[in-house]
């Protein structure tokens, strides 16, 4: 029988290992569900390193498994192996191999983080104010020079009083008298800015998140809600001013795959549009101290109108004034205040009241 050629073999074993590694690099099943427009790009990403890590696991093993087969000791055979030594065209084609495929992977992860508006968060301090181009030209021309292309420089145009921007506002913003310029508000100097198709426009919902040991707390600066679990609108430009108040901390929702640091003294930056509605874990990824592991809680991802009635919800039952939420917090009250409407209500007078309390208080 005649022996197959090596080349056919080779260029067999090449699209069947190329055909398994694009399989597996699409069916690996080791991501959890995506729900941020990042993930799409982050998992292209990962997809791609898991594909060419099967190939190579393939051609390594597979090479060592072949030699041990074909080149395995013959009985009776005890001489040496061939002294072989230096062959300059493979060591050349393995050095090579590698070195395309960590700069061709570090070229388009770079490329996956600037879509991401990963790049130059704190190249400014304040920001001028452009919402969605219609303040932008009530600019002079050498101060839009003066703000950088950076994605992250249009974050800080956010307002800091954490509104989800109604129509009212930019109609507002653009009725500024020309050469006006909006207050300036400061900027996260670490973190993810915009991505390249919200740049230029303002978050449509700003929170404050802070990390302590060993809990994340939410603050929603316009409607005043103080929250451990993160709530935000499906499909809406999220803007988290994310800190710490005693070490470093990771905020990481790893079905956005997003992390970002929080730091002590210094606010950073994760800006974002969550694309599926559900809730999702949010857990600390920096060892923080004894109850690290503790750390958790959840990001609820609502449609707009569950948002709106949660926000309603919330803000009232945080409201300041404790005289309109009796219901809320009766602790505020003393007995007679609390007491009196219930009295009135059942034909008591108020001197059986006062009588009724002052015995009260005798016998505690
Ligand atoms: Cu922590």
């Amino acid at each position: 029988m005649k022996q197959i050629p090596a080349s056919l073999l080779t260029l067999t074993a090449g699209i069947l290992i190329t055909l398994v590694s694009l399989w597996v690099g699409q069916h690996h099943g080791l991501l959890p569900e995506q729900a941020s427009e990042a993930a799409v790009l982050v998992d292209q990403l990962f997809n791609v390193m898991v594909m060419i890590a099967t190939a190579l696991f393939l051609v390594v093993i597979g090479a060592i498994l072949l030699f041990c087969f074909r080149y395995r000791r013959a009985p009776g055979d005890e001489d040496d192996g061939i002294p072989i030594e230096g062959n300059l065209p493979l060591e050349a084609f393995w050095t090579a191999i590698p070195a395309i495929l960590i700069i061709g992977l570090g070229v388009y992860s770079v490329q996956v983080f600037q879509e991401m508006g990963g790049f130059d968060p704190g190249s400014i301090h304040v920001g001028h104010s452009m919402i969605g181009g219609a303040v932008s030209h009530a600019m002079p021309s050498h101060e839009m020079h003066a703000v950088p292309q950076g994605s992250v420089a249009m974050m800080a145009q956010a307002p800091d009083d954490g509104a989800i921007a109604t129509d009212a506002t930019a109609d507002l913003l653009a009725d500024l008298p020309e050469g006006t310029e909006p207050p300036a508000t400061p900027v996260p100097r670490y973190g993810f800015g915009a991505n390249a198709a919200e740049e230029g426009h303002t978050p449509d919902l700003v929170v404050n998140v802070t990390g302590m040991q060993y809990a994340w707390l939410f603050n929603y600066p316009n409607s005043g809600i103080m929250t451990g679990e993160l709530h935000i609108p499906v499909g809406k430009d999220i803007q988290l001013n994310i800190s710490a108040q005693d070490v470093i901390h990771s905020f990481w929702v790893p079905q956005f795959r997003l992390k970002q640091d929080a730091l002590p003294g210094q606010s950073s930056g994760l800006r974002f549009v969550a694309t599926k509605v559900g809730t999702y874990p949010v857990v600390c990824a920096e060892l923080c101290g004894s109850y690290h592991g503790g750390m958790r809680t959840q990001v609820v991802v609502h449609t707009p109108e569950e948002f709106d009635e949660w926000l309603q919800q919330n803000a009232v039952a945080q409201q300041q004034n404790p005289s309109q939420t009796v219901a809320v917090n009766p602790a505020e009250l003393s007995d007679r205040d609390y007491l009196s409407p219930y009295a009135q209500e059942m034909g008591v007078s108020d001197q059986v009241l006062s009588q009724v309390l002052a015995q009260v208080r005798s016998r505690s």
